[in-house]
């Protein structure tokens, strides 16, 4: 069950027992004032200082989202696709909910790209998964549909069973579909974060798909979220999750522990690189 996802030139593999492939989130609009204006404006340094930093911190991927009031993101999406690929060779995550958006991104994009996203609505799955063939992409699945997300992992997991089905029934298989199994504040609802836990085991268990997660929405209302999230994520990882959607600065050190104490990092190479790299800036900086 390998994703693979391309930029010009490189390639990432998404699979069950390998390395957690780190999906860089911060190139987004929301709650960031500057990143909107700078956008509605047609001027991409932020974005590319954005992308950089990310693959500083360890991302492997970067989604790209330009989502915001006043921003025509038929026409924003694909400047800020070329803007980002000038800078870095990082496969690309085309993430929007207009598939305008999605086709005008896709047509300047050279690699096989990962479209964010599809959901289980019958008008998601016309609009985005024809796409998804037609340019030979992957796909995230989210496990909702007209009725929003369910309550109940059960209904999460058929969710997501059906958005396999149907993309199969276009000739995608099931490798090129990375599901979502989506998190909901514990704020509101104390047994939300167990329901998308519950969510992510049975997706790995009975669908065998890569999966992906973006975790904030876990802590909305509550201080200190960065820690819910980075403990979050390490549990999801645990069940699954093999390419969340994360600030990659924040949450490194808790995928790069995730995949020391899940088997993911032989003899550790990764981790001690890591730290060996940290103390060299460290000196360096002195
Ligand atoms: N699943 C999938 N795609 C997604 C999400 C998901 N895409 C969007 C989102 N959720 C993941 N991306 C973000 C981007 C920004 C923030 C959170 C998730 C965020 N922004 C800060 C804020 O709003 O305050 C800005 C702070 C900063 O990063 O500088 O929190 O769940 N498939």
């Amino acid at each position: 069950m390998d994703t693979i996802l391309r930029s010009a030139s490189r390639e990432v593999t998404i699979r069950p027992d390998g390395p957690t492939i780190v999906i860089g989130e911060r190139i987004n609009p929301t709650g960031k004032k500057r990143l909107a204006a700078s956008l509605a404006a047609r001027d991409m340094r932020r974005v590319q200082r954005l992308a950089l930093s990310q693959v500083e911190d360890g991302a492997d991927v970067l989604d790209v989202n330009v989502g915001a009031a006043g921003i025509d993101e038929v026409e924003v999406l694909p400047l800020a696709v070329k803007a980002v690929m000038e800078v870095t060779d990082a496969p690309l995550c085309l993430d929007s909910a207009n598939a305008a958006a999605l086709r005008a991104a896709l047509e300047v994009y050279p690699g096989k790209a990962l479209i964010n996203s599809v959901n289980g609505e019958q008008a998601s799955m016309e609009r985005v998964l024809p796409l998804v063939k037609e340019y030979g992409a992957a796909v995230i699945a989210l496990t909702m549909d007209d009725n929003g997300i369910p309550a109940t992992a059960e209904e999460r997991i058929a969710i997501a069973a059906t958005i396999v089905e149907r993309a199969g029934a276009l000739g995608i298989p099931p490798e090129d579909v990375i599901v979502d199994c989506l998190a909901l504040s514990v704020c509101t609802d104390g047994t939300a974060g167990r329901t998308t836990l519950e969510a992510i085991r049975g997706v790995r268990e009975r669908l065998g798909v890569n999966m992906t997660l973006g975790a904030s929405n876990i802590s909305f209302g509550l201080p200190d979220r960065e820690a819910i999230n980075d403990i979050f994520l390490a549990m999801a990882l645990a069940e699954g999750v093999n390419a969340p959607i994360v600030n990659p600065g924040q949450s490194r050190k808790a995928i790069l522990i995730s995949d020391l104490l899940l088997g993911k990092d032989e003899f550790g190479m990764r981790y001690v690189r890591f730290h060996r790299q940290q103390a060299r800036q460290a000196a360096a900086a002195e």
